[in-house]
C-alpha cells in the first residue's frame, strides 16, 4: 500500500510528532499525568489520525521503531519539563502488543530510562486487554517491568474479549476505563452501573482507575462520587501539540 512506504519515511524525516492530553486528579483538579499520543503530520494530507496508521504499522512490524521512538520522545519530553521546574507528573505511553511482546522490550525501556534520566515512576505504559490473550509472554514482561519500577495500566479497560483472570494475576496498576462507557452516562443507567462497577472492581483488586473521555461536569460528578482518582478528556483539555501543552501546564501552576 501507498501509506507502508510512506510511513517507512515518515519517521526518518521527522514527521511523526507526538501530541499529549492531561490526566487529571478527580478530587482538586491537579495534573498527575500526560498521554502522549502520535499523529503524522503528513506533508500533504496535513494531520494524519493514528487510527489511519497504527493498523500498517502494526502488520509492517514498523510498530517497533516507532513506537521505540514514541518511548523515547515521550520520557525526554518529560525530563525537560521537570528541568523547567514544572511539577514532576507522569507520561503514559501507549504500547501495541506487537511492540510490547518483543524479546528486548524490557531492557529497551531500561536503556531509554537511562539515558533521558527519567525516572520509572514517571513513566506509564498503557496495553490493552489483547496484549494479555498472549499470557505466558505478557506475564514475563510485566514482571520485568514491575522490577524495573514503571506503570502499567490497562487502556480501553471493558472493550476486549480477554478473560478478567489477568487482573488478579499480573503486577498492574491502573485500569482506564474507555470512553465508551463514559459517554451517555447521563442517559444510560446501564454504562452508570459498568462505569461505578469497574471502579468498585478495580478499588478490590487494588489497582487505581482513570476514566477517559470526560466531556461534561455530570460525567465528573459522577466519577467523584464514585471515588475514580483520575480523570482525562475534553472537559480538561483535548491532546494538544507541544508548545501548548507546555503553556497549558505553566498556566496551570
Ligand atoms: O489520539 P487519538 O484519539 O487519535 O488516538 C487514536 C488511537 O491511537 C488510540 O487508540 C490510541 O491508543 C492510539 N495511539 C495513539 N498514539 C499511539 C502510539 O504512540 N502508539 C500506539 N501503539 N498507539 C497509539
Ligand atoms: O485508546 P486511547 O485511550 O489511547 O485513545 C485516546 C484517544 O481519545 C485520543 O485520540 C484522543 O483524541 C481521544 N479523546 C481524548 N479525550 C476525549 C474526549 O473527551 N472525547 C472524545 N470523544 N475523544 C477523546
Ligand atoms: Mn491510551
Ligand atoms: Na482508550
Amino acid at each position: 500500500m501507498f501509506i507502508q512506504n510512506e510511513l517507512n519515511r515518515a519517521l526518518a524525516l521527522g514527521e511523526l510528532t507526538l501530541y499529549y492530553q492531561p490526566q487529571v486528579n478527580a478530587s482538586d483538579g491537579t495534573i498527575v499525568g500526560m498521554e502522549a499520543l502520535i499523529r503524522w503530520n503528513h506533508p500533504e494530507r496535513g494531520l494524519v489520525s493514528p487510527d489511519q496508521f497504527i493498523a500498517v504499522a502494526e502488520e509492517t512490524g514498523l510498530i517497533v521503531p516507532i513506537g521505540a521512538w514514541v518511548l523515547q520522545t515521550a520520557c525526554q519530553q518529560n525530563k525537560v519539563w521537570q528541568d523547567l521546574g514544572l511539577p514532576p507528573i507522569r507520561v503514559a505511553v501507549n504500547l501495541s502488543a506487537r511492540q510490547f511482546l518483543k524479546k528486548d522490550f524490557t531492557q529497551m525501556v531500561a536503556d531509554i530510562l537511562e539515558q533521558t534520566g527519567l525516572a520509572p515512576h514517571f513513566l506509564e505504559l498503557e496495553i490493552t486487554e489483547s496484549t494479555m490473550i498472549d499470557v505466558h509472554r505478557a506475564s514475563n514482561t510485566l514482571a520485568e517491568l514491575k522490577q524495573l519500577g514503571v506503570y502499567i495500566a490497562i487502556d480501553d479497560f471493558g472493550t476486549g474479549y480477554s478473560s478478567l483472570s489477568y487482573l488478579k494475576e499480573f503486577p498492574l496498576n491502573r485500569l482506564k476505563i474507555d470512553r465508551s462507557f463514559v459517554r451517555d452516562m447521563k442517559k444510560s443507567a446501564s454504562n452508570r452501573a459498568i462505569v461505578s462497577t469497574i471502579i468498585s472492581m478495580a478499588h478490590h483488586l487494588e489497582l487505581k482507575v482513570i476514566a477517559e473521555g470526560v466531556e461534561t461536569n455530570d460525567e465528573l460528578a459522577f466519577l467523584q462520587e464514585h471515588l475514580c482518582e483520575e480523570v482525562q478528556g475534553y472537559l480538561f483539555s483535548k491532546p494538544l501539540p507541544l508548545e501548548e501543552i507546555t503553556s497549558y501546564m505553566q498556566e496551570q501552576t
